[in-house]
C-alpha cells in the first residue's frame, strides 16, 4: 500500500501496460463444443453423472494437476549408470509430480474407465473426454497411458489368457499402489516403420516355455513402465529365425523384479529429445530379458495392431487437446493484450487467425468423438459391421490428420502472443515442442497414409462404400437448416469428385494410389469432418457458431486428391520428375 501510495503516476501507467499472463478457467466447462457435443449425444442419465465428474475432474486439474505438469516439464528424468561404488545400476530416477502422476492417473480411472464400462458404450466416449482434458497439463504422463490403454486392449482381444489376467487386473486398476503402466517397444535401430525389416531381436525358448529375448531398442518410451509388449523372431533349434512381418511375434515383459532389479535389461542412455522432455524415452539392450509370447508365432504385427490402433486414438486426443489448450490461452490473451491502442480481440484480422483455428479445432474434435463413440460400439458388441470398418479406416485417417492440423495450429496460436508465445518459461514451447511428435510417432504420416490403403485392400474396398453412405447420412440431416445448403452443396461435389477419383485410380497401375496415398487420406478426413461438422449443425439448438464452423469447414478444399489427379501428380512421369526436384538430374 505504502509502494502504491509513493508510485509516481507515470510509473504507474507504465505498470499497467504490461502485458499480462493468459488465465483459463475449468477446461470443461469452458469448453462449448465438448458440452454440446455430450448434451447432443449421451443418454440423459449418464450426461448428469458424466458432466459431473468432468467438472469435479476439472477442478482438480486446474488447482492440483496444472502445477504438478510444470513440475514434471522442470524436473525431466536423469538417468544413473552406476552407483557411488562402481556398481552398474541403470536407474532412471522420475521427479515426485511424475510418480503423482500415475497415481492420480488410478485414482481417476484414466484407464479403467475404458474397460469397466459402466456407461456401457459411452464409457470410451467419458475416458477420452477425460485424456483430453488431462492432455496438456499432465507432464507427458499422457503417454504412458496411451501405452497401458493399448496392453490392456491387446490382453483383451487375446480374449483374457489366465497368465495375463493379473497383468490386467494391474494395468485397469483405480488403486494407485496397484497400478502399472506399459510401455511398446517396437522400433530398433533399423527401423520404426518398417518394423518387418527393422527387427532383430531374438527369441530363444526356455525349457519352462518361457522365451528370453536378446536385442536392441532403439525407442522406448516411458521407460520407467512396469511392462512392456514388444516383438521378436523365435530362433528354432538350430538358432536360425524366419525373416519378414511372418518372423514377428509378440512378447509381453515386466520390465523390473520385486526388488526392482531391471529384467535383464541394459539401459544405453535416455534420448536427447526436443520435447516430451518429462518424460524418459530409452535406448535398451534386451541381454536375456525374460517374456511371455502372447501371440501365435508369426502373429505379432497383427496381435500389435490391437495396441497401435488405441495409441493412434491417444495421439488424436493429444493433437485436439494441444490445439485446444493452445486456442483457449490465445483467446484469453485477446482480452488482456492491447496494441494499437485497444484489446487484441477488437483486432478484426487477430479474430480472424484464432476462428481460423477453431474451425480447424472443431472438426479435429468431431472426429475423435465420432472415433470414441464407434469404438465404445465395438467394444460393447453394439457396433455393425459397417462401424467396425469404419472404424478401423478413421482411426489412421484421424491420427495422421490431426498431427499435423496440431503441428500447423500450435504454431499459429504460438504467434497469437507475440514475443511472448516464444519465450520458455510462458509454458507456450512446451506446448509447441510435444505437439510436434504427434505426426510422427505412432506412425509418420505416410506411413498411417499407407495404413489407409491396408484398410482399403483388406476390406475389398467395403470400407469405402460405407465411409461414402456415412457421409450421405449425415448431410441428409442437413435438408432442414438454409443456412447449411452451401456447406451440403461442397460436400456433394467433393464427394462426387472422389468418387471419380477412386474410379479413375482404379484403372491405373498401383502406383497411382500409393502416391495418392496422402492427399487421398487428407480427403477422406476432410470430408468426414465436414459431414459430422454439418451433422452437430444440423440440431435443433445448434448455435449460429455451429453453422458457421460447418460452412466454413466446407470453403476449403475438401477433396484435394482429385485436384492433384487432374494435375497428372501421380504419374510416373510426375513421380520421377519429384526425385528430379529432389535432387536434380
Ligand atoms: O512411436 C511410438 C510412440 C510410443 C509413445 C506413445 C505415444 C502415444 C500417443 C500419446 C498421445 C499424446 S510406438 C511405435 C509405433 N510404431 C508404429 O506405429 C509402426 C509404424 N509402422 C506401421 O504401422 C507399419 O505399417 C507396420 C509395422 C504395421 C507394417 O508391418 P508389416 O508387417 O509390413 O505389415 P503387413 O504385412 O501389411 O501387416 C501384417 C498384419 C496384417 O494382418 P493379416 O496378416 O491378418 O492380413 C495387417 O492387416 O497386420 C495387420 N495390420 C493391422 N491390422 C497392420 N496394421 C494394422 C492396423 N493398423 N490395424 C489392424
Ligand atoms: P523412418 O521410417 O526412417 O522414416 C523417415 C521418413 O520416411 C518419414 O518421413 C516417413 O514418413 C518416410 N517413409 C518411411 N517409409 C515410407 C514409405 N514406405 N513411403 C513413403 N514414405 C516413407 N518407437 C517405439 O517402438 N516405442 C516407443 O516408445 C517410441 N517412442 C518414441 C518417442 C519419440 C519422442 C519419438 C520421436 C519416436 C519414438 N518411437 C518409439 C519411434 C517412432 O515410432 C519412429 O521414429 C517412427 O515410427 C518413425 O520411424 P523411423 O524413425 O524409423 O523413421
Amino acid at each position: 500500500v505504502l509502494e502504491d501510495l509513493e508510485m509516481p503516476v507515470v510509473r504507474r501507467e507504465t505498470e499497467n501496460l504490461f502485458q499480462e499472463r493468459p488465465e483459463t478457467g475449468n477446461q470443461y466447462l469452458e469448453d462449448a463444443l465438448l458440452r454440446s457435443y455430450l448434451k447432443a449425444h449421451l443418454p440423459p442419465k449418464v450426461l448428469e453423472e458424466v458432466s459431473q465428474d468432468l467438472e469435479r475432474f476439472g477442478n482438480r486439474l486446474l488447482t492440483e494437476v496444472k502445477p504438478l505438469g510444470w513440475e514434471c516439464e522442470l524436473n525431466p528424468p536423469v538417468f544413473r549408470q552406476y552407483d557411488a561404488w562402481g556398481q552398474r545400476v541403470d536407474h532412471i530416477i522420475t521427479c515426485s509430480a511424475w510418480k503423482r502422476m500415475k497415481e492420480i492417473s488410478a485414482e481417476e480411472g484414466l484407464i479403467a474407465e475404458a474397460y469397466e464400462r459402466r456407461y456401457s458404450n459411452w464409457s470410451r466416449v467419458h475416458q477420452a473426454v477425460k485424456l483430453y482434458l488431462f492432455s496438456t497439463t499432465s507432464g507427458g504422463f499422457n503417454c504412458p497411458l496411451a501405452m497401458t490403454d493399448g496392453a490392456a486392449k491387446v490382453i483383451e482381444s487375446l480374449g483374457m489368457p489366465a497368465s495375463l489376467k493379473n497383468a490386467f487386473d494391474h494395468l485397469t486398476s483405480r488403486d494407485p499402489k496397484k497400478f502399472w503402466t506399459s510401455g511398446q517397444w517396437m522400433t530398433e535401430r533399423r527401423g520404426g516403420s518398417d518394423v518387418a525389416n527393422g527387427t532383430e531381436t531374438v527369441a530363444r525358448k526356455q525349457p519352462d516355455g518361457t522365451y528370453r529375448l536378446y536385442g536392441f531398442k532403439w525407442f522406448t518410451s516411458a521407460a520407467d513402465s512396469d511392462v512392456t509388449l514388444t516383438l521378436a523372431r523365435i530362433a528354432d533349434a538350430e538358432g536360425h529365425v524366419k525373416q519378414g512381418s511372418s518372423g514377428l511375434s509378440l512378447f509381453f515383459l515386466k520390465v523390473r523384479d520385486e526388488d526392482k532389479k531391471l529384467n535383464n535389461i541394459r539401459v544405453q542412455r535416455l534420448k536427447d529429445k526436443l520435447g516430451t522432455r518429462q518424460m524418459a524415452t530409452a535406448e535398451l539392450w534386451l541381454d536375456g530379458a525374460e517374456a511371455e509370447l502372447i501371440s501365435a508365432e508369426g502373429r505379432g504385427v497383427a496381435s500389435i495392431s490391437n495396441m497401435l490402433n488405441i495409441t493412434r486414438i491417444h495421439n488424436v486426443i493429444g493433437a485436439v487437446a494441444s490445439m485446444r489448450r493452445m486456442i483457449s490461452l490465445s483467446r484469453e490473451y485477446a482480452l488482456k493484450r492491447v496494441v494499437f491502442g485497444k484489446l487484441l480481440k477488437d483486432h478484426p484480422l487477430h479474430m480472424q487467425t484464432i476462428a481460423r483455428m477453431e474451425v480447424q479445432t472443431r472438426g479435429a474434435f468431431l472426429l475423435l468423438m465420432e472415433i470414441a463413440r464407434l469404438l465404445g460400439l465395438a467394444e460393447t458388441n453394439m457396433a455393425s459391421e459397417q462401424d467396425q470398418l469404419l472404424l478401423r479406416l478413421l482411426v489412421p485417417v484421424a491420427k495422421l490428420y490431426t498431427g499435423k492440423q496440431a503441428s500447423a495450429t500450435v504454431i499459429e496460436a504460438m504467434e497469437c502472443f507475440g514475443g511472448q508465445g516464444y519465450m520458455e518459461d510462458t509454458g507456450l514451447p512446451v506446448i509447441v515442442r510435444d505437439t510436434l511428435v504427434l505426426s510422427i510417432w505412432e506412425g509418420t504420416t505416410n506411413i498411417l497414409s499407407l495404413d489407409v490403403l491396408r484398410s482399403l485392400t483388406k476390406s475389398q474396398g467395403q470400407v469405402i462404400a460405407v465411409f461414402f453412405s456415412t457421409v450421405q447420412k449425415k448431410i441428409e440431416l442437413a435438408s432442414s437448416t438454409a443456412e447449411l445448403e452451401p456447406a451440403v452443396k461442397q460436400m456433394q461435389a467433393a464427394i462426387s469428385r472422389l468418387t471419380q477419383f477412386i474410379q479413375g485410380a482404379g484403372s491405373k497401375e498401383a502406383m497411382t494410389m500409393e502416391l495418392a496415398a496422402r492427399d487421398f487420406s487428407y480427403s477422406l478426413a476432410r470430408i468426414y469432418a465436414g459431414a459430422l461438422l454439418i451433422e452437430h449443425a444440423s440440431r435443433p439448438d445448434a448455435s449460429a457458431e455451429d453453422i458457421s464452423a460447418a460452412r466454413r469447414w466446407c470453403n476449403q478444399e475438401l477433396c484435394p486428391v482429385a485436384t492433384e489427379f487432374k494435375n497428372r501428380s501421380y504419374e510416373a512421369e510426375e513421380s520421377l520428375m519429384d526425385s528430379s526436384l529432389v535432387y536434380g538430374s
